[in-house]
């Protein structure tokens, strides 16, 4: 029989599950089940209860602005990160992003979707900063169909989970890659921002196996509470450098002997990375700091 899964977690411990036919249920965690989150199997069912998850071998965290990180969908392998030309893309947002992959242990793929849009050649520059980091870049445009068969094979029999900005088109690929029918809507007229559409984290079958799960567009956001040297770690392309500074605790900031910032000077890390890291340590909030 395949797996049960957790497709979406309400809160007040009323979870979605989809049963090994492919059919939705409501259920209720058992008092013995500690809390759900999207992408939970479920070992153990007795009647509409939840009452054993199977042990998780991965999770997503969530780090919000101003509170602890709290997981937000377990068992997936990559993160797939969407981009778009519009709305704007935000550096320090992407670089939220692909640190919070790293934490979690995820690997991370980058999407940029409206690839059809003209404002592209504006963000050719940003691109190269991140194929420069490692990360693998696929252009597609839910709109004209460009670059969908590829993220379709990036996708088989696997579990990912989209993550990006409100309005890049999440839900729109989506749909197109599972048949779903989530809720997508245009960016505001005022600002051409996304609305903010999707309000939970929902998981969907991909029709070849694998299970692709849709969050909520990223709003506030905060590494601060991540201790320095993991969070270092998660800036894929210091890794090689941080065990070659003087200091065992260097910040990467104006400590001398800083190999980090050496790497910076001869090119080899960007210089926006490496502000945008020490942002990330003293901010509790990525848009106050945008808005300032
Ligand atoms: N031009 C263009 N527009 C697109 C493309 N893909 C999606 N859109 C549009 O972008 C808008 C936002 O799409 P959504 O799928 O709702 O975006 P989302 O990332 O799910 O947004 P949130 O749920 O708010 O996080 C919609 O009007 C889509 O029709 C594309 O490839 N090209
Ligand atoms: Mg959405
Ligand atoms: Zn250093």
């Amino acid at each position: 029989m395949a797996e049960r899964i957790i497709t979406a977690s309400f809160g007040h411990r009323l979870v979605e599950l989809c049963d090994g036919d492919g059919q939705l249920h409501h259920c209720r965690l058992g008092a013995g089940v500690g809390a759900a989150v999207a992408g939970d199997v479920v070992v153990g069912l007795s009647g509409e209860m939840v009452t054993e998850l199977r042990k998780r071998h991965s999770l997503l965290m969530r780090f919000s602005a101003g509170g602890r990180p709290r997981p937000a969908v377990a068992n997936v392998e990559q993160l797939v990160l969407v981009l778009a030309p519009m709305p704007t893309p935000l550096p320090r947002l992407i670089d939220h992003c692909l640190a919070t992959a790293e934490l979690s242990g995820l690997t991370a793929q980058i999407v940029i979707n409206k690839c059809e849009l003209s404002a592209m050649a504006d963000v050719e520059q940003l691109l190269t900063r991140y194929r420069r980091c490692g990360y693998p870049l696929l252009r597609c445009s839910a709109r004209c169909g460009d670059g969908l068969a590829e993220l379709q094979r990036l996708l088989a029999n696997r579990y990912s989970v989209l993550i990006g900005q409100s309005g890049v088109g999440k839900s729109t690929l989506l749909n197109y890659l599972t048949g779903a029918q989530s809720n997508t809507k245009p960016l505001s007229a005022k600002n051409r921002r996304g609305v903010h559409t999707t309000a939970v984290t929902q998981g969907h079958p991909l029709p070849d196996g694998g299970w692709l799960f849709d969050m909520p567009g990223i709003q506030d956001c905060s590494l601060a509470h991540v201790e320095a040297r993991q969070l270092a770690q998660a800036f894929a392309e210091f890794r090689p450098f941080i065990d070659q500074c003087r200091f065992h605790n260097c910040r990467h900031d104006q400590e001398p002997g800083c190999a980090v910032v050496a790497a910076s000077g001869r090119g080899e890390i960007s210089p926006e990375r490496l502000e945008s890291y020490r942002q990330s340590l003293r901010t509790p909030s990525l848009i106050a700091d945008l808005e300032a």
